[in-house]
């Protein structure tokens, strides 16, 4: 794990961003929650906060397509673009970053590792970039981005539980 993390979690933190980690174990082989986390064409499969989600893009679900998320209404936000930075089906690695949309994270960009936890379930890491704000503080940006992973992570815990049986 330390190996894959310095590899896959360093990413650069420019003087107006915040960054941090989350973690999460789940009780479910790398296997199931793989088939869950891989979907960039799905993640309302497991974010609730997503109403919906399209990719615009022409050739399939590979490094640079694009999709425009649609958010559940009650978030400062209502849409985001996004395009599909990392799919490693190998080394379990996605990443994607933020182009726009009608929200206040730019350049938000994330990276999701899976890890053997040598006891058949997995770790989940999940690592983000984000510009803070205008009018904000880094704590502020981090608490509410922090908050929004720990849901996702949560929830797609629960997802790749029932995705076994
Ligand atoms: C993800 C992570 C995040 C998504 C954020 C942080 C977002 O979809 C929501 C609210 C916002 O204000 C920004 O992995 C945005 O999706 C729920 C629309 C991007």
């Amino acid at each position: 794990v330390p190996e894959t993390v310095a590899l896959h979690h360093d990413q650069s933190v420019g003087p107006n961003q915040c960054c941090s980690v989350v973690i999460q174990h789940i009780d479910a082989p790398i296997s199931a929650v793989w088939s869950v986390v891989r979907r960039f064409d799905n993640p309302q499969g497991y974010k609730h906060f997503v109403k919906s989600c399209n990719v615009v893009t022409a050739d399939g679900i590979r490094v640079g397509a694009i999709r425009e998320v649609r958010v559940i209404s009650g978030l400062p936000a209502a849409s985001s673009t996004e395009r599909l930075e990392i799919l490693d089906e190998e080394s379990h690695v996605i990443s994607f970053s933020v182009l726009g949309g009608d929200h206040r994270l730019r350049n938000y960009r994330s990276v999701t590792t899976l890890h053997g936890d040598g006891n058949g379930g997995t770790i989940v890491i999940e690592s983000y970039v984000v510009d803070v704000p205008q009018g904000n503080t880094k704590e502020e940006t981090c608490v509410f981005v922090d908050t929004i992973v720990r849901c996702n992570l949560q929830s797609l815990a629960t997802k790749s539980k029932y995705s076994k049986l």
